[in-house]
């Protein structure tokens, strides 16, 4: 029996539980699991929408089917038909025990009850719900559990119910039919929904009944039937038998393909095949088609709100306010990336323009340490210490503020429609993220009073928690933009040189006047020193500060002249406005869904490839269901009848 360590009950079946982790099959599987798990979690936002919460109780039946893995090897077969097809009559058969299950011709929806045959030792591991009344049948069947079922199709709801129940926990399902009753509505639909689940064995009684000559023609218009519920039946899963002349046809074949089996070495493939079965129900394309539908609308939502958000932002940048601060902020923008971009003096204005505030606090505090302390030297070099700071930050905070309440209107205008699509969808608001305050050290006082209470609202004011922060990086991403563009046209090589020749010209000529006076003075031959007078060095001084002004005066037109028709309306785009995410979100966590369903959908097939090799039965081929395959050749019997 079993490859691995083991305990044998009643009749001789092994379990085997200590090297369940060990097999590959399981190593293919706990990933699966996992992901469903995760999958599920993941559904949890959705669960007002019947596909999404059909898909999380099946993933929870996955796992609950999965959970019985690490039980002993054996395989549950059930018998599943209409009323009067003969299950039990076949199950009587199949065992070799007459009346253990009662036939009746006179009484339909006769079977109320299970009727399970297995080797003693079973009964407890089967794990047959009490109230079902199963009645235990001693059977030497080994691994093999063989389940007589009520049937599927009656006027007795109670029995479609039992017979589920018991559908659920089984591995195989033995589809019995009779000619008859082969293309029985409700049977077909009982089949379709455990397709993807189960593995698959058909059955046509009465083969008895059926004249000769008629055989073939009854098997082929069989199998589109089955075609149809997505399989492609074969000699290997398609059986024509007759219960009453179990010596005929191909009841033989049918207890060697489902009862004489050894499930000690096939049992784990088995209950493997078994949940990826599961698992690609739970991502079946009728569940994903409706998501991906859902998925749409929600995009198109999103996609309306973020226009709306669009067409109130062209509004507001239109307003002078607005564009004059961004222009201004460009222009800001514009020197900084030209003192990266031009050379010596031209680079130098442009740097020394820029960094004015930290240049001017520097020396206020270097008054403040070597001179004389004054209360007002010491507030104007706090004060431009604060602007070095916030350099870049204010600009960007005053747009935004120039932007207006009208703006803050409409965008609420558009949060509340966000809201209402998320209400109507029947979608939670995802939650906020909490607020992390640093936790405080146990001596330190929780206020320091109103020096520190106004020194938090002035950061808070001055942009250290600015209202949007999405709003001020995509006001800053589209300055950046607009400066790169503008500094790319201003900072030409021409510009760089003409704005650097002047001052060059200057420093040529000082240097060499200096130069000559120092050799005339003869200092290193230790002759009489008459170096230039001091005013001359303050001349040289004076006129190259002056030099640069023709070549600042140049760059400053330049960046004036790109910004003065910078239009923010026509180049701002929204791409992730703050309003929008609480839809954008779901949205995202959707698309999540749908992504993993599908892989984990993929996988499962994958796996169930793998696993399946040599085991009873066929599987529902993938998703094609309504496609009609063609009908697999006829079954041997047909032509042979014995
Ligand atoms: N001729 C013929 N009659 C059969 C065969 N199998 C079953 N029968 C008869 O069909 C009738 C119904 O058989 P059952 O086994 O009770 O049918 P069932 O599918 O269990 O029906 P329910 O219990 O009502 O669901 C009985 O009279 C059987 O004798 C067969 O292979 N050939
Ligand atoms: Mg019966």
């Amino acid at each position: 029996m079993g490859d691995g360590p083991g305990c044998s009950i009643g009749g001789g079946v092994e379990i085997m539980t200590s090297d369940a982790t060990a097999r590959p099959e399981t190593s293919m599987i706990e990933p699966l699991l996992a992901d469903a798990g995760a999958l599920a979690a993941l559904c949890r936002p959705f669960m007002l929408w019947p596909p999404a919460l059909e898909m999380a109780q099946r993933l929870a039946a996955a796992e609950e089917f999965a959970r019985r893995r690490e039980a002993p090897a054996f395989a549950v077969a059930v018998l599943l038909g209409p009323t009067g097809a003969g299950k039990s009559a076949l199950f009587n058969a199949l065992i070799r025990r007459e009346d253990a299950s009662p036939v009746s011709d006179a009484v339909r929806c006769f079977t109320d009850r299970p009727y399970v045959a297995a080797v003693p030792g079973l009964e407890p591991l089967i794990r047959i719900p009490p109230e079902l009344n199963p009645q235990f049948i001693a059977a030497d069947l080994g691994g093999a559990v063989l389940c007589d079922l009520p049937d599927i199709d009656g006027a007795v709801r109670e029995h479609w119910e039992t017979a589920r129940r018991l559908i659920e926990l089984s591995d195989i399902v033995i589809y019995v039919t009779s000619p008859d009753k082969r293309a029985d509505f409700r049977v077909h639909a009982e089949v379709r929904r455990w397709a993807a689940r189960k593995r698959w064995l058909f059955v046509m009684n009465r083969a008895d009944q059926i004249p000769e000559h008629e055989r073939q023609e009854v098997v082929q218009d069989w199998d589109r039937r089955l075609c149809q519920a997505g399989f492609s039946p074969d000699a290997a899963c398609r059986f024509l038998v007759s219960a009453l002349q179990p010596h005929r046809f191909e009841l033989a074949d049918l207890r060697r393909a489902v009862l004489e089996r050894d499930y000690g070495r096939d049992g784990y493939r088995l209950r493997a095949d078994g949940i990826c079965g599961h698992l690609q129900h739970a991502a079946a394309e009728e569940l994903l088609e409706p998501l991906r539908a859902k998925a749409a609308a929600l995009r198109a939502a999103e996609e309306r709100s973020r226009e709306k958000v669009q067409a109130a932002y062209r509004k507001s940048w239109s307003r002078r306010r607005a564009e004059e601060a961004f222009r201004q902020a460009v222009a800001q923008q514009v020197w900084r990336w030209t003192a990266e971009r031009t050379s010596a003096f031209a680079a130098l204005t442009a740097w020394l323009r820029t960094r004015w505030y930290h240049l001017t606090a520097t020396y206020r505090l270097f008054r403040l340490g070597f001179y004389r302390f004054s209360l007002w030297g010491a507030a104007a070099a706090s004060l431009d210490a604060l602007r070095a700071i916030l350099t870049g930050v204010l600009p960007l905070q005053r747009i935004q503020e120039a932007l207006g309440p009208a703006l803050e209107a409409e965008l609420d205008q558009v949060a509340h429609d966000v809201r209402r699509t998320l209400e109507d969808h029947g979608l939670p608001r995802p939650a906020e993220p909490p607020k992390v305050t640093p936790p405080r050290k146990p001596d330190e006082p929780t206020d320091h009073g109103p020096l520190d209470r106004g020194l938090d609202w002035l950061m808070r004011r001055l942009g250290a928690e600015p209202g949007d922060s999405q709003l001020l990086e995509e006001i800053r991403t589209a300055v950046d933009e607009a400066a790169e563009e503008a500094a790319s046209r201003v900072a030409r090589r021409w510009v760089d040189v003409v704005a650097n020749a002047l001052p060059f010209v200057i420093l040529a000529d000082a240097s060499i006047r200096i130069g000559r006076a120092w050799v005339a003075s003869g200092w290193y031959a230790g002759e009489t020193h008459d170096y230039p007078p001091l005013g001359f060095y303050g001349l040289a001084a004076g006129l190259l500060a002056v030099s640069v002004l023709p070549g600042y005066w140049l760059i400053a037109t330049r960046i004036a002249a790109q910004c003065k028709h910078l239009k923010p309306a026509e180049r701002f785009r929204v791409t992730s406005p703050a309003v929008l995410e609480p839809l954008a979100a779901r949205r995202r966590e959707l698309e999540e869904v749908i992504r993993k369903a599908e892989d984990l959908r993929h996988r499962a097939v994958q796996a169930r490839t793998l696993v399946s090799a040599g085991l009873p039965g066929a599987v529902a081929a993938g998703e094609d269901r309504d496609g009609v395959a063609s009908p697999a050749g006829p079954s041997p019997a047909i032509a042979e009848s014995r």
